[in-house]
């Protein structure tokens, strides 16, 4: 269904990630309240894990796989972005969004830090139900690497492909892509490499700005665009209103 569309909620703006899993829950709300304000189903919510993973999966090196009897950070890694996706069902749920969690760690498989494959159909369902599926950056099995991250931004590019969604949003806590200080309004892999574009500061395996366009980029050879911006322009997003933030689209042959 053309109408349809992903929303993806950044790490750092529903956590605080200068602080142990702690839930920016006022901005969980206002978000909410956006969502429920402009519609209440065809979305499809995508979160990061902020200071409720990422941590995690730096204290036990997932990102370089895991070994047979050294398994323990795939249930903690799993446990604390799970926990952080609870919060944002309920929360959702609070607002009238029929807000359901799917996790990663269940659906989906990856080789060499790549997604291979993710059960697409039951989604396919529950948007066909007036449901909002959320689901969450997580750690999954990997065919070479026994588990690995497999981040929201990897898992916008993927469902979006798999689902044919066009439109697709991502919420951050920066007003867009910023080169030097200002705003970026369009990227495409022609501009790229003029640009100089900075990065996250705190703990992220699966980085930060530089990660997230490298997934865009490949979406938009995919012939999906999709838009990066403040998250206190949701609204104006789901909207089909300017943002004031970054778009990234294919070459213009
Ligand atoms: O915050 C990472 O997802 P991201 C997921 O979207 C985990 O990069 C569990 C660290």
């Amino acid at each position: 269904m053309s109408d349809r569309l992903i929303l993806k909620l950044g790490g750092s703006v529903i956590t605080d990630k200068s602080a142990d899993c702690a839930i920016n829950r006022d901005q969980l709300v206002s978000i909410a309240r956006a969502i429920a304000r402009a519609r209440t189903d065809g979305i499809v919510i995508i979160h990061g894990a902020g200071s409720c993973g990422h941590p995690e999966a730096k204290r036990y090196h997932l990102d370089v796989g895991v070994v047979t009897g050294q398994n323990e950070g795939i249930y903690v890694t799993h446990r604390a972005v799970s926990r952080l996706n609870e919060e944002v069902v309920a929360t959702l749920r609070g607002q009238g969004v029929a807000a359901i969690g799917v996790h990663p760690l269940h659906t989906a498989i990856a080789d060499n830090g790549r997604l291979v494959n993710f059960e697409c159909r039951h989604l396919e369902t529950m948007l066909d139900l007036g449901m909002v599926p959320v689901i969450h950056g997580d750690v999954v099995m990997d065919l070479s690497k026994g588990a690995c991250i497999v981040s929201g931004d990897q898992l916008v590019r993927y469902l979006a492909v798999g689902l044919g969604i066009r439109r697709v949003g991502l919420a951050t806590d920066v007003p867009g892509v910023l080169d030097e200080g200002g705003v970026v309004s369009e990227i495409t892999r022609d501009t790229i490499p003029t640009l100089r574009i900075g990065n996250s500061m705190h703990t992220d395996v699966t980085g930060g700005m530089r990660g997230k366009i490298n997934e865009l980029l490949e979406l938009a050879d995919a012939g999906i665009g999709s838009d990066i911006f403040h998250v206190s322009r949701v609204a104006d997003f789901l909207a089909g209103a300017a943002h004031g933030g970054t778009t990234v689209r294919g070459n213009t042959a």
